[in-house]
C-alpha cells in the first residue's frame, strides 16, 4: 500500500472507530499532499458508508453512529476551506428541517452530515420549522431536494401540509421531497405525496443521489 493509500485508510479507520482526534490528525497530514476532494471521496464518504452499513446490520448502535458522525464532521471541517476553493461541483443542494411542533433534531443532523459527506450542499433549518419557512426556503435557496424529518406520530402529518403548500405556490415540480424519521414509512411517504422515504441516514444519502439522477434524466 502506498503512503497515500495508507493515510486514507487510516482516516477511514479512525472515523469508523469513532476517534475524532486521529481522524483530524490524519486528515491534516493527508491535506499536505492531496486534494481535499480526493480525501472526501476516498476516505470520508466511504467511512460513513461503512458506518451506515454497520448500523443497518446491527453491528453499530445510535451512540456509536453519532460519535463516528462527529469524527467525520471534525475531519470535514478541515477539508471545507479547500473544497470551497476547489469549486467542486456539488452533488446537489438540499434544504432540510424537522417539521413544526417537533423538536427532535438528532437524526436529522445525522442525515445532514451523511448528505454533506456524500457531496451535497446542505442547509438545515433546524427543528420545529413551520410549513411557510420550508416554502420560503425553497423559493430563496432553490434546492434540488427538500428533506422533511418527523419523530412524532402527531407531527408527521405536517409533511403533507408542507407538500400541499409547495403545490399551491406552484413550486412542487421544482423540488424533490424526501421524508424520514422514526414514525415514517413508505406508505405514509406515498400518502403525503413525497418523492422518497429513507429509514436512516445512510439510506437518505443513497436516496438523495437517486433523486438527483431522476432530476437529471
Ligand atoms: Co422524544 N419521543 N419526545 N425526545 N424521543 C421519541 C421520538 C419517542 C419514540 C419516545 C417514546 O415514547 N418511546 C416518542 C414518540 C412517540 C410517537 O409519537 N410515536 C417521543 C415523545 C412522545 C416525546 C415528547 C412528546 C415527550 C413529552 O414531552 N411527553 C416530547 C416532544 C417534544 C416535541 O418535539 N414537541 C419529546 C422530547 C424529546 C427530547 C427533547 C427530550 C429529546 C429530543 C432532543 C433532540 O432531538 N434535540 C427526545 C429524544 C432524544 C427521544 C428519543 C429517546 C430518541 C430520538 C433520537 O434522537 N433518536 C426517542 C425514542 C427513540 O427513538 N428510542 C423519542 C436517534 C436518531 C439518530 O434517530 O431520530 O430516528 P432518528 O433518526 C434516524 C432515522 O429516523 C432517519 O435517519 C436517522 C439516522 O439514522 N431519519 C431520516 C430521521 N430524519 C430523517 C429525514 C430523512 C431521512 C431519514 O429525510 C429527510
Amino acid at each position: 500500500m502506498s503512503p497515500v493509500d495508507d493515510l486514507l485508510e487510516k482516516i477511514k479507520r479512525s472515523i469508523v472507530n469513532m476517534e475524532d482526534q486521529q481522524a483530524v490528525e490524519f486528515t491534516r497530514k493527508a491535506l499536505e499532499n492531496h486534494p481535499a476532494e480526493e480525501i472526501l471521496n476516498q476516505a470520508l464518504i466511504p467511512a460513513m458508508e461503512m458506518v451506515g452499513n454497520e448500523y443497518e446490520q446491527g453491528r453499530k448502535f445510535i451512540p456509536e453512529m453519532l460519535l463516528a458522525a462527529e469524527a467525520m464532521t471534525a475531519a470535514l471541517e478541515l477539508l471545507k476551506p479547500a473544497l470551497a476553493r476547489a469549486d467542486i461541483k456539488k452533488a446537489g443542494k438540499v434544504v432540510m428541517g424537522t417539521v413544526e411542533g417537533d423538536v427532535h433534531d438528532i437524526g436529522q443532523r445525522m442525515v445532514c452530515i451523511m448528505l454533506e459527506g456524500a457531496g451535497f450542499e446542505v442547509h438545515s433549518l433546524g427543528a420545529d420549522v413551520p410549513a411557510d419557512d420550508f416554502i420560503q426556503a425553497v423559493k430563496t435557496r432553490n434546492p434540488d431536494i427538500l428533506g422533511l424529518s418527523a419523530l412524532l406520530t402527531t407531527t408527521a402529518p405536517r409533511m403533507k401540509g408542507v407538500i400541499e403548500g409547495l403545490q399551491k405556490q406552484g413550486l412542487r415540480d421544482k423540488v424533490k421531497v424526501m421524508v424520514g424519521g422514526a414514525v415514517l414509512n413508505q406508505r405514509l411517504a406515498d400518502e403525503y405525496g413525497a418523492d422518497g422515504y429513507a429509514p436512516d441516514a445512510a439510506a437518505a444519502a443513497r436516496l438523495a443521489r437517486a433523486l438527483m439522477e431522476t432530476t437529471r434524466s
